[in-house]
């Protein structure tokens, strides 16, 4: 197996390759890894090459450094004289850079050790789910700024925890506590610590890695897309990718393996 390597991938955010997972790591520590408009551009950019390397990438696990914080929020201090039209393409860059982690095949674990607030539990929204450590933190607190969520909040946060939790989220602004975020829904798993979250992440990741590559991302791509549409058109896209499996050789592989009582050997072609 190669080594892993490790890559600076623009201000503050850093990325290690182990085989085909790639640890995305937000490394701005004395902003507890807070959201500038440059950090947020190099993520998006770390995403699209991710994307281009196609069916080499098998998982990715997004991370804030530090031991505080997943992220604190968007950049107050960078936001603070912002403009209302600079405003507007900074929440269509978020909004960018959630599109560019949903619209990866592979899955994207958010890793959470320490606070997700604002726009940092926004990021970990567009994931595919949220591996938190015991000790972390979660909210939405930008109406105590005179905000409101500007990177998909008011969207996914009600789809993950229903809408009467969000917008009680929202409205209060209030943190609350891994523990209350695994009961609602909104955090998938806990771990003891950071060591056992990226174990229990890269287990996820193996496991997810032994089935039809292909198979995960067209379900990844319905559960995504039709997330919010009326039953109809949801199903309809349901329909379209179930008829999309069907023209995998993994798919003929894992039907075959299974009529013939042995293990499948899926190729992700
Ligand atoms: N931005 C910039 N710096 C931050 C930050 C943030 N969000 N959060 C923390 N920091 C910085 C602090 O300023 C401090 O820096 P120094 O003063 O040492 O230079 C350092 O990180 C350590 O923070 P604290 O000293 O405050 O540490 P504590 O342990 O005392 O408190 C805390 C930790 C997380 C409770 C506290 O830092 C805090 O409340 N931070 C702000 C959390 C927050 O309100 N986050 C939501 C931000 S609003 C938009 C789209 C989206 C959004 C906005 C606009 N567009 C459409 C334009 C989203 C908005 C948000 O995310």
């Amino acid at each position: 197996m190669a080594e892993p390597s490790t890559q600076e991938n623009g201000p503050d955010v850093r990325v290690e390759r182990d085989g085909g997972i790639a640890i995305v790591t937000i490394d701005r520590p004395r902003a507890l890894n807070a959201l500038s408009p440059e950090v947020l551009s190099t993520i998006l950019g770390t995403f699209e090459a991710l994307a281009a390397e196609g069916s080499d990438v098998r998982g990715v696990l997004l991370t804030g450094a530090g031991g505080r914080a997943f992220v604190a929020g968007a950049d107050i201090r960078a936001m603070a004289q912002f403009t209302p039209e600079q405003a507007e393409e900074t929440a269509r860059l978020g909004h960018r850079v959630a599109a560019a982690i949903e619209g990866l095949a592979a899955p994207v674990i958010a890793c959470v050790d320490g606070f997700a607030l604002g726009g940092g539990l926004e990021l970990a929204l567009a994931c595919d789910f949220i591996y938190a450590t015991d000790a972390s933190s979660f909210g939405q607190p930008e109406v105590h700024l005179g905000l409101i969520p500007g990177f998909g909040g008011t969207v996914r946060l009600p789809r993950a925890v229903g809408l009467a939790r969000a917008k009680e989220l929202i409205y209060t602004g209030r943190r609350i506590d891994t523990a209350e975020a695994l009961a609602i829904g909104l955090v998938a798993r806990s771990f003891a610590d950071r060591e056992s979250l990226f174990a229990g992440a890269r287990a996820t990741l193996d496991e997810v890695g032994a089935n039809a590559a292909p198979a995960v991302g067209l379900a990844k791509r319905v559960l995504v897309d039709a997330a919010g549409r009326r039953t109809e058109s949801a199903t309809e896209l349901e329909v379209a990718g179930f008829g999309d499996a069907f023209r995998t050789q993994d798919m003929r592989e894992g039907v075959a393996a299974f009529v013939e009582k042995r293990e499948p050997e899926f190729t992700g072609a």
